[in-house]
């Protein structure tokens, strides 16, 4: 019997409670069970219930995924949905068996919209509107857009790109699931465990941001140390410099470098460059086991305090990083946005400031559209004599210029370490 869609009603017994009481857990692994079968996610939506039990939905491409959970009996009640042949509900029951670590599960399939017994409807997608095509040089019929959303988000803030829905890349590395999307607003865009790294507009702020500060102000960088930036924006402006010897990139994920090279040729331009040394290792341990005194310069271009990055926002990392640093050198590092996440924010500078002294230690701002709340926060931690608002005004506005940044001058860089009050009053 051929049918529009197949439903598979399924119930999970002897579940591990606590999972099916985690609204957070049930909610990544309902869209971690759509991905594996490689429906495309829309957007989805959960809510935990007092004094225990979720429910959620996940929208995608193909129809959807359901769950009804209660904890006290270590049951859930899953309904999932596709349409077409493209993905296979068996693959979710199976992903959401070991998820909820369910003692034994069961399912129906149900063929839905028997075609045998439909007839088709005077219904058509013409929208009747046109639009003036540049690129094909002539007047086209308008299509339906597609409404899915890309969201960025903790437990209570969230920022959302819509996007075509067409996944560029997507791999699972033994670390985190990478992806690259189109977005309509920003272009291209890389994710990492459903967080925003960069896109293809404004990837410029964040990229300028954490690596002119100390290029400008340090007295001669040869020779950096990169941990993390796999996207490759980081050691694209780093490479700018003539004077540099050396810049060392050590990432973790190959597949960061594989996504950025096969879709973000503007972020990855240099990774073919000739000061570079590219390697794909633990920045954490690479730091543990670097000899002392290395680098003028070490820029932490990490993801957020999850997963594999979690280490890179440790005191025994930091401790490391200014083992490594030459007497004068600089450590720049990522630090989290005040309005997004003020406790790793805060949490950081207490660490830096006990490991470089409090007069060592200078937060600044940028504005990055794409990350949560806009606002977000670098450190910059001296060694030595370098000072962030000690450099060249003339020749950095000069630099700048020449290499056509888009984001920073002199007089941003003096106006990014002006806190607002209440960042100020976080630290204290
Ligand atoms: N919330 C996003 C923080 C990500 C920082 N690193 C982005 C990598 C860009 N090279």
């Amino acid at each position: 019997m051929s049918a529009l869609g197949r439903q598979i009603l399924v119930e999970f017994y002897g579940c591990n409670p606590d999972i099916l009481n985690d609204v957070i857990t049930i909610e990544t692994s309902m869209v971690d069970a759509a991905r594996e079968a490689t429906a495309t996610v829309i957007n989805s939506t959960f809510h935990h219930f007092s004094p225990y039990g979720v429910s959620g939905v996940v929208v995608i491409q193909e129809s959807h995924l359901a769950i009804h959970t209660w904890p006290e009996f270590g049951y859930a009640a899953v309904d999932i949905f596709t349409c077409g042949d493209s993905v296979n509900p068996w693959i979710c029951y199976d992903y959401l068996l070991k998820a909820f670590e369910a003692r034994n599960g069961s399912a129906m399939e149900i063929k839905r919209g028997q075609t045998d017994l439909l007839q088709r409807a005077n219904f058509t997608l013409d929208t009747g509107e046109t639009y003036y095509d540049t690129q094909q040089g002539a007047t086209v019929a308008a299509e339906y857009k597609r409404d899915v959303w890309f969201t960025d988000k903790n437990d209570d803030i969230a920022l959302s790109l819509r996007h075509t829905g067409e996944l560029l890349y997507r791999a699972k590395s033994p670390f985190q699931t990478v992806q690259v999307l189109n977005t309509h607003a920003y272009g291209k865009m890389l994710t990492i465990d459903d967080l925003v790294m960069c896109t293809e507009t404004d990837e410029f702020v964040y990229h300028e941001m954490i690596a002119h500060i100390a290029m400008q102000t340090h007295k001669n960088p040869e020779n950096v140390l990169v941990i993390g930036g796999g996207d490759g924006g980081t050691v694209r402006e780093i490479v700018k410099y003539p004077n540099l010897h050396k810049v060392t990139m050590v990432e973790i994920d190959e597949k960061v470098v594989e996504a950025s090279k096969l879709h973000l040729p503007t972020l990855s331009s240099a990774f073919g460059h000739e000061k570079l040394t590219l390697l794909f290792e633990d920045g954490i341990n690479f730091v543990a086991e670097s000899p002392e005194k290395q680098y003028d310069i070490i820029i932490v271009d990490g993801s957020d305090p999850r997963g594999p990055a979690e280490g890179l926002f440790s005191e025994a990392f930091f401790a490391n990083c200014k083992r490594c640093l030459k007497p004068d050198g600089v450590l720049v590092t990522q630090s989290e946005g005040p309005h997004f996440n003020q406790k790793a924010m805060v949490e950081m500078n207490h660490c830096f400031r006990r490991i470089f002294g409090d007069a060592q230690v200078h937060t600044y701002l940028a504005f990055i559209p794409t990350y949560p709340t806009g606002m977000w926060s670098f450190t910059y931690c001296s060694n030595g004599a370098a000072h962030p608002l000690h450099f060249d005004e003339a020749a950095a506005d000069t630099f700048a210029e020449a290499n056509g940044f888009k984001y920073y001058n002199a007089a941003l860089h003096k106006a990014a370490f002006a806190l607002p009050t209440f960042v100020k009053n976080m630290f204290n």
